[in-house]
């Protein structure tokens, strides 16, 4: 449709901010140093469930190396740097009786060190290293987390709200519930595609929830800031231009963002209705007395309505759906969705199987967002492309270019409120169960090197002047 293939120069708003992204885990290395405890990721690694046989031990060294992190920050030119606390590393059994006071000097030590150099902090309270001891109780499957969350939220938010203003709860709670408790494909590797992954979606968002209202109840008059949560969602494109294929197209996206998104976002303070009535309605044709889907109390759905200031976006890449009926599913939350996924062979490759260059796809996501969600403050929290290595990278250069023209577009064009735009990833790191191999970074990082040299790729360079820029000149002719 309209304007997909036209370039728009032209430049961001005055508001709209620039950074870049890492992950605790994935950067910060120290996995036992200075009291830290273990993380649902460190068991993980060390039970050999990563590409050969790789952890986050040592990783990008950060927790050692964050002076040359910030120092790289500048030569881009960002206004802010999200980075994720390590719950375990604060707290080391999770729970507030056990504060590590060493922990907390580190994340301080980044705090000051960011804002003497003006760059604000952007922190993400959970990036998927839940404490194993509390895995041991359960984990997100136990409802006693909900808690735990909100009494570890509000020492975060005591630690370090007189400097930090931009909040955000959670990282991808469908990764974190899907792929932690669903498949069991990444760490605490629970397969429990049932119902024990809706529990775990359910108290994911109950937490979120419990955070939000400790910060606007005990924070927001003190400090000032905001709180959001990061969902990761692809453009979901109908397969063919079928009703029924639109239809299950926007199913895709209701199982998928809506599943966490709707009941905070919505204005209805509970799930997406199609998803009710797909799960109410294959339950009971699988012989469960009630849903599979769990619900929400009057009082906590008021709670969960509008229990953000801003919603935070992580988008990759885009899928086709197509409707796949089918009445004798099994019990199993991909199931219960009646939907085929596919990629269009017109989409970019990537060395990543999940990663397919799609431009517009992000401007439709966000025209989604605002539609559905009332017209929310969105943050892009995550964005970015792999290459397989080197400095010369005119692929992630090309993925930046033309995926944030496609947000400016969304901003001017369509009027979505899109506040800033954040590249996945400042450096090379920890790419989960892939790896090192996989390389995110505008830094390539050299993971031979005992000092963990960090060099600037040429998209280092694009981004910086992009941003200074702060959109695109058109060109003299
Ligand atoms: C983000 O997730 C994460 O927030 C970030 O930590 C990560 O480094 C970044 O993406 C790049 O991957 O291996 O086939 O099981 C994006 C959503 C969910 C996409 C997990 C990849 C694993 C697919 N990701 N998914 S597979």
């Amino acid at each position: 449709p309209e304007d997909r293939d036209e370039f728009y120069y032209g430049y961001f708003p005055h508001y709209f901010i620039w950074g870049v992204a890492t992950a605790a885990y994935q950067v910060e290395g120290a996995w036992n140093e200075d009291g830290k405890g273990p993380s649902i990721w460190d068991t993980f690694a060390h039970t050999n469930r990563i590409a050969h046989n790789e952890t986050g031990d040592v990783a990008c060294d950060s927790y050692h190396l964050f002076q040359r992190d910030v120092e790289m920050l500048q030569e881009l030119g960002v206004d802010f740097y999200r980075f994720s606390i390590a719950w375990s590393r604060v707290l080391p059994d999770g729970t507030i009786g056990s504060v590590n006071q060493a922990g907390i000097a580190y994340y301080n030590r980044l705090i000051d060190a960011l804002l003497a150099k003006n760059i604000t902090p952007m922190v993400t309270l959970y990036h998927w290293d839940l404490p194993q001891a509390l895995q041991d109780r359960g984990g997100w499957k136990n409802d006693e987390i909900v808690d735990l969350f909100g009494e570890y939220a509000r020492l975060v938010f005591e630690q370090f709200g007189d400097r930090v203003k931009t909040w955000i709860t959670f990282n991808e709670a469908y990764v974190i519930s899907w792929l932690g408790y669903g498949v069991g494909a990444f760490a605490p590797g629970i397969s429990e595609p049932v119902d024990g992954v809706y529990r775990v979606a359910h108290n994911i968002i109950r937490s979120h929830v419990k955070a939000y209202h400790i910060f606007k109840d005990n924070f927001k008059n003190k400090y000032g800031g905001n709180v959001g949560i990061t969902l990761d969602i692809e453009w979901k494109e109908p397969l063919t231009d079928s009703l029924k294929d639109a239809i299950a197209a926007e199913r895709a996206i209701q199982f998928k963002l809506g599943w966490f998104g709707n009941a905070i976002f919505s204005g209805s303070g509970d799930y997406p209705q199609v998803m009710k009535e797909f799960i109410a309605e294959k339950s009971q044709r699988q012989g469960f007395a009630t849903s599979r889907l769990p619900e929400f109390t009057d009082s906590e759905k008021e709670q969960n309505k509008g229990a953000y200031d801003f919603i935070g976006i992580n988008h990759y890449t885009s899928n086709l759906i197509g409707n796949k009926p089918n009445p004798d599913s099994v019990p199993n939350y991909q199931e219960d969705q009646d939907i085929d996924i596919k990629s269009d062979p017109c989409w970019g490759v990537t060395a990543q199987d999940w990663l397919k260059v799609n431009p517009w796809g992000i401007r439709y996501i966000l025209r989604w967002v605002k539609e559905h969600y009332n017209n929310p403050i969105i943050f892009i929290t995550e964005s970015g492309r792999s290459t397989e290595g080197g400095l010369d990278d005119p692929e992630r250069i090309y993925y930046y270019k033309y995926y944030i023209n496609e947000v400016l577009k969304a901003i001017k064009l369509d009027h979505v409120r899109v506040h800033g735009y954040t590249a996945w990833s400042l450096m090379d790191n920890l790419e989960w169960t892939t790896g090192y191999d996989a390389k995110f970074g505008l830094y390539s990082v050299d993971f031979n090197s005992s000092s963990r040299t960090r060099v600037p790729r040429a998209s280092a360079a694009f981004f910086r002047n992009l941003t200074i820029e702060n959109g695109f000149e058109e060109p003299e002719d």
